[in-house]
Formats: C-alpha cells, structure tokens, sequence
C-alpha cells in the first residue's frame, strides 16, 4: 500500500493527503519530523517532505506525486483530460507554489514560529507579493474553484497553501496580500469536503504535537 510520509501540519504533505483522499486512493501514513537525519536524507534526497513509498521506489516533490497519482490511479481524476486545460491547473499550482507560497515561506520564521526575520527580507518579499498577487489574480477563477467549475489537483494545493499566504502577510505587514480576492469564501467552501475534513482534523492534532515537541 502507499505510504504518505512526513507531518500533517506541513502544508505539502496536506496538498498529496487531500489528493489521495479526494481520489479514493488507499494509503498509510508515516509520521516523519524533519529531523536531517541519515535516516531522513536516504529516504528524502533534501531531507524534505512529503515522500510517498511506493511499490515501485520512494518519490518526493508533492507535485510529482500528484501527478504519478494520477497517472497510477486515473479513477476520479484531478485533472482535466483536455490538455490545455490540464495545463491551466498546472499552471495555478506553479504560480501559487513558486510565486505566493515559496515567497512568503521567507516569513515564516518570525510569523509562526517565534524566529526574526530581517527588514530587508520584509521589505523584498512585500514587493515581490504584491507583484505576484497581481499576477495570480489573472489566473484564478474562484468560480467557485481556483481553476474554475471543477475541483482539481489546483485546489489541493489552493486549500493548503493560499491560508498560510494570508496568515503570514497578516501576521508581519498589518494587512492580508491577498485582502482583494474571495480566499475566505473558497477555503471555507473546500473546508465542507469530507477529504478536507479529515486533513484539517489532522493538522490541528499534529500543530498540537509540534509545538509540545518544540517546547522539549
Ligand atoms: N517543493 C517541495 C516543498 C516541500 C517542503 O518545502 N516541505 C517543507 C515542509 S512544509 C519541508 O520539508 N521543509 C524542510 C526543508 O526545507 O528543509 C514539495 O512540493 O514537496
């Protein structure tokens, strides 16, 4: 059986955990902290996660595991079959990942886990967002799915990753980068799928369990 690796409070691990629920796809799953143990950089080339086992051979990078999932189990497909259209969810999963969530991910340290963060690294990534959130609003649909009447694999990562780009913006400029568009109304939408149920249940459990093993 297929195997999710790493913690349900990281927001990659709940793109392929909502994706492999959505899809009905079997799966156990491995509790691994991000250790940078010998033991973790044999298992996950960077020390990263999520890492998925599967009969075949470990794979890491959330996004090549969704789209070996789709490809290994094409039952309730994430993706549309037209090829431009794949393309498009692909494309919202690129410019969230690359251009929102790596970006503000800079934040991180001072925003959630009690680090600083230099004003220099604030100033740059406050103009760098406010350019790529001009950018995404181009893409996104929000009618009512980020890609736009269908649920696809974009969502798995919209759910995840557009949450923490607001929290973080928030938490360090006063104000929410992406304050212009309905994420509210679309993560609490995604939020009724039993799927997304199940991952936020998780995560809060998990969020619970990291901060007592940070206080250690
Ligand atoms: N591009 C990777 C990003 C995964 C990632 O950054 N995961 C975080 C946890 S949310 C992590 O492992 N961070 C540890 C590190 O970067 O060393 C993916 O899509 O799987």
């Amino acid at each position: 059986m297929l195997k999710l690796c790493g913690f349900a409070a990281s927001n990659y691990y709940n793109k392929v955990k909502f994706a492999l629920l959505e899809k009905g796809v079997e799966f156990e799953e491995e509790l691994v902290w991000l250790d940078r143990t010998p033991e973790l950089l044999e298992r996950s080339p960077l020390g990263k996660v999520p890492f998925v086992e599967t009969d075949h051979g470990r794979l890491c990078e959330s996004q090549v595991i969704l789209d070996y999932l789709e490809s290994a189990y094409p039952q309730k497909p994430l993706i549309p079959a037209d090829p431009f259209a794949a393309a498009k969810v692909r494309e919202l999963i690129t410019f969230t990942e690359l251009h929102l969530e790596l970006v503000v991910r800079e934040l991180y340290a001072e925003a959630f886990f009690g680090g600083k963060v230099s004003d220099e690294t604030k100033e740059r990534v406050q103009k760098l967002l406010k350019r790529n959130v001009e950018g995404f609003s181009k893409l996104a649909k929000f009618s009512p799915y980020l890609a736009g009447s269908e649920f696809t694999m974009a969502d798995c990562a919209g759910m995840v990753h557009l949450p923490l780009v607001s929290m973080a913006s928030k938490i360090i400029y006063g104000e929410d980068a992406l304050a212009g568009l309905p994420v509210r109304d679309y993560v609490k939408m995604l939020g009724e799928r039993p799927a997304a149920q199940r991952v936020n249940a998780d995560r809060k459990i998990n969020q619970e369990e990291m901060a007592a093993r940070n206080k250690r």
